[in-house]
């Protein structure tokens, strides 16, 4: 029975190396398992005369549940010492104080945007969508673009290739937003052109445009918002109160003037520039250059479908990027394209 006692030693000390639970299973094996020292021990039983097979049995029924004791307290023990290692790894000290959400904010442009949208919206302009990749007809041709305009220049547009390399056809980044309207006067065209009264158009275009340009007032990209109001007697006078209206209510005074200088382009006539100037602030007295404007050119309205002696229209367009410029007083366009934080954190 020495031997019993020297197997529960052994056992006892071969748990107590082990810290893995799968060696320490391992380890059973050699006492417990099918070839086990004890188990070996059991099957030895019937060999032995009847007189002594009680109480080695019962000696050897002793051993065995110590060496089941021993092999459970280590489980314990093993799987004790894991959940205090996670407990300190994974502590949480819930006197600290919390992590506040870092909120994000529109970009100021977009703020601009929505705002300009928001002003049109609120004297019955709809707000018009169109492609950023347009083709020569919309972008040019529909809006009255001679062929040999520099405007179509591989100077001024950014034209796109096919993969290998070779010009797409007349497919460009569009230069403006008036795509845009083009699109739309054709689809209303399509929809009511047979209608003795078709229904005004009454339409902004918000929108990226893509010009061969940088410095410090000229980005690559910019935004454009364009709008359009055709109707059966819609007149310069209208185009007039629509525009002043509107940028007093941009910029949030009435202590603005606003002038119409002559100018051309070609999809409007007669054509011309927006100035206006603050009566009051760091600005004050300078007369300021921020938009287009004009009567739509009666073969504008033509292509589109429109008959010109009927209908009239006005057209605009602000640069967004510049109002807001205006507005914040930024004096760098490309700090809206850079994306630093410091600069864009000061809008949110
Ligand atoms: C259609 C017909 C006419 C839109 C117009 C301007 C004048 C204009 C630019 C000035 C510099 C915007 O800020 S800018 O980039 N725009 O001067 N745009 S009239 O005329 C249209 C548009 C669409 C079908």
């Amino acid at each position: 029975m020495d031997n019993l006692d020297q197997i529960v030693g052994e056992a006892r000390a071969a748990f107590a190396a082990l810290s893995d639970p799968d060696a320490l299973e391992q380890a059973k094996a050699r006492f417990l398992g099918k070839s086990g020292q004890i188990t070996e021990l059991l099957k030895g039983l019937g060999k032995l005369p009847p007189e002594e097979k009680k109480t080695a049995g019962a000696a050897i029924n002793v051993a065995k549940t110590a060496v089941e004791n021993a092999l459970n307290e280590r489980r314990e023990a093993i799987r004790q010492a894991a959940l205090e290692a996670r407990l300190a790894e994974e502590a949480l000290d819930v006197t600290l104080p919390g992590r506040s959400e870092q909120r994000g904010g529109l970009h100021p442009v977009t703020r601009s945007l929505e705002r300009i949208e928001a002003l049109f919206a609120s004297i019955g302009f709809e707000v018009a969508d169109g492609p950023e990749i347009e083709d020569d007809f919309h972008n040019f041709t529909a809006l009255n673009t001679p062929e040999d305009h520099p405007a179509r220049s591989m100077h001024d547009t950014f034209y796109l290739q096919n993969p290998d390399g070779s010009l797409a056809d007349k497919v460009l980044l569009r230069t403006h937003t008036s795509p845009i309207q083009a699109r739309y006067m054709q689809a209303h065209v399509a929809k009511y052109g047979h209608l003795t009264h078709m229904p005004e158009i009454r339409i902004i275009a918000p929108g990226r445009v893509y010009r061969v340009d940088s410095d410090a007032t000229h980005s690559p990209m910019f935004h454009q918002v364009e709008g359009l109001w055709v109707g059966e007697d819609v007149s310069f006078a209208d185009l007039k109160g629509v525009i002043a209206d509107f940028l007093r209510s941009f910029f949030e005074t009435d202590d603005l003037s606003v002038r119409f200088r002559p100018s051309f382009f070609p999809f409007t006539e007669p054509s011309a520039e927006i100035d206006v100037a603050f009566m009051s602030g760091a600005l004050k007295g300078r007369w300021l250059e921020i938009a287009g404007c004009g009567m739509v050119h009666p073969n504008v309205l033509k292509i589109a479908g429109i008959d010109p002696e009927k209908y009239t229209g006005f057209a605009f367009g602000f640069g967004p990027d510049r109002l807001t410029m205006l507005r914040y007083g930024v004096n760098d366009l490309r700090l809206f394209f850079e994306g630093d934080l410091r600069f864009l954190r000061q809008f949110a």
